[in-house]
């Protein structure tokens, strides 16, 4: 028997945290944290799970084409070429009917997409779309209409940081396995941990205090937090001169809501906002008040993160230890970046479908707004759109409304989905372009800036068990076959070479899957890349178009008497709805349940572990297991995102559960009023007793 280790990236989420992959006689055979990048060898329950999505053959296994209707599932398996050849056939036919600008592209980014932004620019299509309008779109441009970066660019210096606060961010279980391990090594130290939820999570568990707000009111309680600082006179004076523009338009916008008024929205005691505000005051510089991930859950949810950030303005944390960290780049290392595919071709001076960048002033760039290129398909305007490719993303799970989403769907000609599991979009695509799992496949080399920036690897540690193709050669092939032969490699090998090209590093290099581009760490310092190199309360070119930076709260609606507003959420042996069907974390946890608050139940006729029937306002229903659990917010009713698999193809996850977005309809128009982040939290539901709906219906 021969051993060895493959040192790659884990695929199990979009974290891709640094892994080793252990062969024997070239079969991997146990996968576990890379020693050598110095975060350990542990890994999450799903990364851990990553034989089991290699091992699954549930999976699309070679390339499909529609034979029946859309969603119908009857599939003709073609060759590659054949796959290839028609897919490019028939985009060339879209785009010389209707133009290039007629393609309109998705995925989940990261360091891998610039190959296929390189093809969308290349083809001449300006709609490269992310799925961010149902994830982070909201922090982001808080973060970037505040401080001129994006949220990703700010690090988290927790392991030196003295008070943390979480809202809404579910950190322990909504995972990165470093992060967790940085903020467990920081409570060791003493850092006290403030958890402000819905309802009880494992990082609550282990907070130092934790705070149950009624859904909807995080605002309020971040201008009752603000009120108090600035009231209090608690804030960092010297900071605040040096680095903020416009602190009065803040004091005079924060004075009406006192820290009695927030309390009383929230529903909790006054005490909580003055005693934290105090605290925070007492540790900082060294604080950090999360801004948020998950954060298009409602109409002000914008706000409810510029407020995080300004929290951390106010108490000088940007820029200091234990506070909030520019991520350095390479540049800041002194050093040459990766070359860019997207860089080999003008960006397209067409206007995106989606609106962003003409129809209102500007948002952080790479911005886009998937819901509303939806619309734009439907609507025609303001051009009709008519192919659709869906890279490493799963709309019709993703964002609300499935039903509504195929009605926008029908208005393309074609749908083609580039995925390594079967997902609802993928069923409903015209082509399958099946990829391999993470552990049979390699990607673009990776720069990740951070305190010590790095180029990481992910290398293919077998040979792909079925007839898939990796992204990278399926988005250089089609390429190929429509005029942009560049982005076409033959090998990996050759691929990171053009990417190395100049950095004065080669492949040798990559000893253990890395290349570290500072001996030291950087911090850049408090760093606002802003007009006025401050962190701007109002942000010109919105005001300018007038549209006010702060937007006055409005009190969230409370549900009637018999509903619950629906709370979404994670859980760490799952990621969203791909891994519901793989044979280690199914077994883990098979399916979803409607947390609710005990008094609502008993009031309701439900016992812990009854089945009820949960129904939305659209009529939408389903069965699904209740669960009573002490510290749930009385309005709240909360079920974990992914699951509800219908899909035939998937033996183990299917019937099992509900899924989140049908419950979500006329979800695609309930947005942010500000950033246009989706609102996924803007929706009732009700629960009877199984027996009593049977009489109802
Ligand atoms: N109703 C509701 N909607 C939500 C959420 C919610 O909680 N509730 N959460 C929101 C959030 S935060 C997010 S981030 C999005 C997530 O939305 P998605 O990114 O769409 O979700 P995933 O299930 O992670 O991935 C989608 C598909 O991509 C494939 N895939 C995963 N990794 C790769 C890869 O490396 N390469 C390729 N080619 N394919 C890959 C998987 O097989 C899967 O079928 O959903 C958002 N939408
Ligand atoms: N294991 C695992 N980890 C993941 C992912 C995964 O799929 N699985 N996905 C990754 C991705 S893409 C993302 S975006 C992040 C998301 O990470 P988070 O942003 O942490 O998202 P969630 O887990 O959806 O929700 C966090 C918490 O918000 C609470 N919440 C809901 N409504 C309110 C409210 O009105 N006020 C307050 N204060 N709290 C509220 C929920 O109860 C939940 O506990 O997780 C990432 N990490
Ligand atoms: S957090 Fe877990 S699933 Fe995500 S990359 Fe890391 S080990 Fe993999
Ligand atoms: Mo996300």
């Amino acid at each position: 028997m021969t051993a060895s280790i493959v040192y790659s990236l884990c695929g199990m989420c979009n974290t891709r945290c640094p892994i080793e992959i252990h062969c024997e006689d070239s079969r991997p055979r146990w996968i576990c944290g890379n020693r050598h990048l110095g975060s350990g060898t542990a890994l999450c329950p799903r990364g851990a799970a990553g034989l089991g999505l290699y091992a699954d053959d549930e999976r699309p296994q070679q390339p499909l084409i529609r034979e029946g209707a859309r969603g119908e599932g009857r599939w003709r398996a073609v060759s590659w070429d054949e796959a290839l050849d028609y897919t490019a056939g028939r985009l060339r036919a879209i785009m010389d009917a209707y133009g290039p600008r007629s393609l309109l592209f998705s995925e989940r980014p990261g360091p891998y997409s610039d190959l296929s932004k390189a093809l969308v620019r290349g083809l001449g299509s300006p709609n490269h779309c992310n799925h961010d309008d149902a994830c982070a779109h909201n922090v982001n441009q808080a973060a970037y209409t505040l401080t001129g970066s994006g949220r990703s660019q700010w690090n988290y210096d927790y392991k030196n940081c003295r008070h943390i606060v979480v809202q809404g961010r579910n950190l322990l279980e909504s995972l990165k396995v470093g992060e967790v391990n940085n903020v467990l090594a920081a409570l060791d130290k003493g850092c006290r941990l403030t958890c402000v939820d819905v309802r009880p999570t494992v990082t609550a568990a282990r907070a130092t205090h934790a705070l149950c707000l009624r859904p909807g009111t995080d605002l309020a309680f971040n201008l009752g937090i603000l009120h108090t600082l600035i009231a209090e006179k608690l804030y960092n004076a010297a900071f605040v001169a040096a680095c903020v523009k416009d602190f009065d338009a803040l004091a005079d916008f924060v004075r009406p809501y006192s820290a009695a008024w927030a309390a009383e929205e929230c529903g909790i005691d006054v005490e909580e906002i003055t005693t934290l505000a105090r605290q925070l005051a007492e540790a900082a510089p060294a604080v950090i008040w999360h801004g948020g991930w998950m954060s298009t859950r409602y109409a002000q949810s914008f706000m409810t993160c510029r407020t995080a950030y300004l929290i951390n303005a106010l108490l000088g944390s940007f820029g200091s230890k234990g506070g909030l960290i520019l991520n350095a780049g390479a540049k800041d290392a002194g050093r040459k970046g990766l070359r860019s595919f997207a860089a080999l071709y003008p960006a397209p001076e067409e206007p995106r479908a989606d609106g962003v960048g003409w129809k209102e002033p500007p948002f952080a760039p790479g911005s886009s707004l998937l819901h509303k290129a939806f619309q734009a398909a439907a609507t025609g305007e303001p051009y009709p759109l008519k192919a659709y490719i869906a890279l490493k993303h799963d709309p019709l799970s993703a964002m609300p409304d499935p039903e509504a989403q195929k009605a926008c769907l029908a208005h393309f000609d074609l749908l083609v989905s580039l995925t390594f599991s079967w997902s609802d979009t993928a069923w409903y695509s015209d082509v399958v372009l099946p990829m391999p799992s993470f552990v049979e496949r390699g990607s673009l080399l990776q720069l990740k800036s951070g305190a010590r920036p790095q180029i990481l690897m992910r290398s293919p540690a077998a040979a792909p068990r079925h007839d898939t193709r990796p992204d990278w050669w399926i988005l250089g092939q089609l390429g190929k076959r429509l005029g942009l032969p560049e982005l076409a490699f033959d090998t990996l090998e050759d691929l990171w070479r053009f990417q190395l090209e100049g950095t004065g590093i080669s492949l040798e290099d990559f000893q253990h899957g890395a290349v570290s581009l500072s001996e030291t760490p950087i911090n850049p310092g408090p760093v606002f890349k802003t007009p006025s190199g401050k962190i701007e309360v109002l942000f010109t070119p919105w005001e300018e178009a007038g549209i006010p930076s702060l937007r006055p709260y409005v009190s969230p609606a409370r549900p009637g008497p018999e509903e619950f507003r629906l709370i979404v959420g994670r859980h760490a042996c799952h990621t969203h709805s791909h891994t519901q069907n793989n044979p280690l974390l199914h077994d883990k946890l098979p399916v979803n349940e409607a947390w609710i608050a005990p008094e609502r139940g008993q009031a309701l006729g439900l016992a812990d572990g009854d089945t009820a029937v949960m129904r939305a306002a659209s009529g939408y229903s389903g069965q699904i297991r209740v669960r009573l659990v002490s510290g749930m917010h009385p309005e709240a009713l909360f079920m974990l995102h992914g699951f509800g698999h219908s899909l035939p193809v998937e033996s183990r996850a299917r019937g099992l559960g509900l899924g989140d977005q049908h419950f979500m309809s006329g979800g695609l128009t309930q947005e942010d009023e500000l950033a246009h982040g989706l609102a996924l939290q803007a929706h009732f539901v009700r629960l009877t007793p199984c027996d009593t709906s049977a009489k109802d219906n």
